[in-house]
């Protein structure tokens, strides 16, 4: 794609923009709205150079470590293998970045034209990606792949010896915060105390940067759900306390906030996949502090997405849901541990908010603190494996009294809509690192970076963090257009408002 336009340039290091960014200020006050719309001319700097990536993963070896990496191994070397359907090729379907495009404009027959998501800015290419990681327990990637039982047994023998090559580092295992049934894995251990703990890890990642020549490190928890951690002045609530509790070895400090902080001091991006909050005040000021990036929390990959949407659909027509029901049932580790009351609350905590934001954007529909009754279940069955079961029931009022019940039930591969997840929060947080920007009639002032915490990545996360003070978005569609609109807004061009004025108006 080539952009033409004065107002792009395209130099070897950089794309830079000068954009005009339009927005909306609203002061409420005695009941009145005053509205000002306000246009901000900003330089946008994308650096065009993209950095030699190494992605280590907390967790390694379980179902999604394991599948990603095979993946990986499996797109780089466009394998294909024979099933009861035919020949499958590999891909990433899934994956926004790699499977989804974006809507450019449209051309003189008013034919909408659109470009791969990954064609838009310079962005890691899967196949460049070097990964490793921890895992409490040994198995090799070849094994944890096995074990998985995810990927048909005829790719898994084409992958089987390269990947059992690979072996996880020794992780933190603290029996306290992730459930007692996961003790039988626990085989591949860091001892010492949390500090100690904190230092290997430094270690490992600048071992690792060294050994592979890479740039740039972006650290993923995959691991276990751990249960929420007690925040609290005197342990967390800021930098200071955080270290201090970390030398004292206090035992609420989480091996996930461990990972955090040590990856943060190591200036690699952390990305929390999992609901628990290892993202305590503390954690956050650290990154702030040290100019780290840091995003999460909990891929939201299947049956939240859908909430996402569905009652983003519901609420923007105007329909009201008053009782959502959510069960799940799934036979993998996951859902063994999950089985575990703390574990399974912090679950049920982030796939509980997801709605929130768009109850309350609709005052006609809901009062002051009324809610949609929300309920989530999660039940382990071995027998099903990784093939999760969803099913879900949305009742709503609708006009004069009338009730509308919408029931789904979703099949699939929990880690195989994970996978592809993963791929995108890794590849779109470090573009994100490559993005600065600065007010345009001020240029004699530095670019800034994103802010640490990177709300950008929101639409793959179910719970997603956002900086202090900033709203939460977790509708999809909302969350998507913010990603395309800023990734048009680096190569200099609108909002895809679908206004569409020159098809409407002569
Ligand atoms: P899994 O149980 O197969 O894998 C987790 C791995 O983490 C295991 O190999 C375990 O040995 C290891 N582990 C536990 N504690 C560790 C520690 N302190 N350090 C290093 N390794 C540790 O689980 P799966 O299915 O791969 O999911 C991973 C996480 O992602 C879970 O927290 C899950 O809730 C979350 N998640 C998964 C989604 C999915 O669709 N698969 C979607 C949303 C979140
Ligand atoms: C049961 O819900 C297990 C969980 O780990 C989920 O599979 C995972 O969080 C995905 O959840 P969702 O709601 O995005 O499908």
């Amino acid at each position: 794609m080539e952009i033409s336009s004065t107002n792009v340039n395209y130099s070897e290091s950089f794309i830079d923009t000068i954009y005009d960014y339009q927005t909306t200020f609203v002061e409420k006050s005695e009941g009145k709205l005053l509205v000002h719309p306000i246009t901000k001319t900003l330089d946008i700097r994308t650096e065009r150079k993209v950095p030699r990536l190494g992605l280590m993963l907390v967790g390694w070896g379980g179902n999604n470590g394991s599948t990603l990496t095979a993946a990986l191994e499996a797109n780089r070397n466009n394998l294909s293998w024979r099933t009861k359907e035919g020949i499958q090729t590999s891909n990433w379907f899934g994956s926004i970045t790699q499977a989804a495009t974006v809507l450019v404009g449209s051309d003189h027959n008013f034919k909408d034209v659109y470009l791969p998501m990954k064609d838009f800015l310079p962005m890691v290419n899967p196949n460049d990606i070097i990964v490793d990681g921890w895992d409490i327990s040994s198995y090799n990637l070849g094994d944890a792949m096995k074990r998985a039982r995810v990927f048909d047994v005829a790719l898994q023998d084409q992958l089987y010896n390269k990947l059992s090559k690979l072996k996880p580092r020794p992780s933190i295992y603290d029996p306290d915060f992730i459930a007692a049934n996961q003790s039988d894995r626990a085989d591949n251990l860091i001892n010492g105390t949390r500090y100690e703990q904190f230092m290997k890890i430094r270690d490992d990642i600048r071992e690792f940067k060294k050994v592979n020549k890479i740039d740039k490190v972006v650290v993923l928890w995959t691991a276990n759900t751990e249960r929420f951690s007690d925040v609290r002045e005197g342990l967390n609530m800021n930098m200071d306390q955080l270290e201090a509790s970390l030398k004292r070895n206090d035992i609420e400090i989480s091996p996930s906030t461990i990972f955090a902080m040590a990856s943060i001091v190591e200036g690699c991006i952390y990305i929390n996949g999992s609901p628990q909050n290892t993202f305590v005040p503390g954690v956050v000021e650290m990154a702030e502090h040290h100019g780290a990036f840091i995003a999460g929390d909990d891929f939201k990959s299947g049956q939240t997405k859908l909430k996402s949407v569905l009652v983003d659909f519901l609420v923007g027509a105007g329909i009201k849901p008053v009782s959502i029901v959510s069960y799940n049932h799934l036979g993998n580790n996951d859902g063994k541990n999950l089985s575990a009351p703390s574990q399974f609350r912090s679950k049920e905590i982030s796939k509980s908010n997801v709605v929130d934001d768009m109850v309350e954007s609709n005052d006609i529909l809901y009062k002051p603190q009324e809610h949609p009754d929300h309920c989530v279940v999660i039940k382990y069955v071995p027998y099903v494996g990784d093939s999760k079961r969803a099913m879900d029931e949305y009742t709503s009022e609708i006009m004069m009294g009338g009730h509308n019940t919408l029931v789904i039930h979703n099949t699939c591969e929990d880690s195989l809509l994970a996978t592809p997840l993963i791929l995108d929060l890794v590849i779109l947080g470090e573009l994100c690192s490559r993005i600065t920007i600065r007010d345009h009639n001020k240029p004699d002032t530095k670019y800034e970076s994103c802010k640490s915490v990177l709300s950008l990545l929101s639409y793959m996360c179910k719970a997603p963090l956002v900086p202090r003070g900033t709203q939460v978005v977790n509708s999809l569609f909302r969350q998507r257009a913010a990603i395309e609109n800023i990734l048009r807004a680096c190569v200099g061009l609108a909002p895809n408002s679908h206004m569409a004025l020159e098809q409407r108006f002569d």
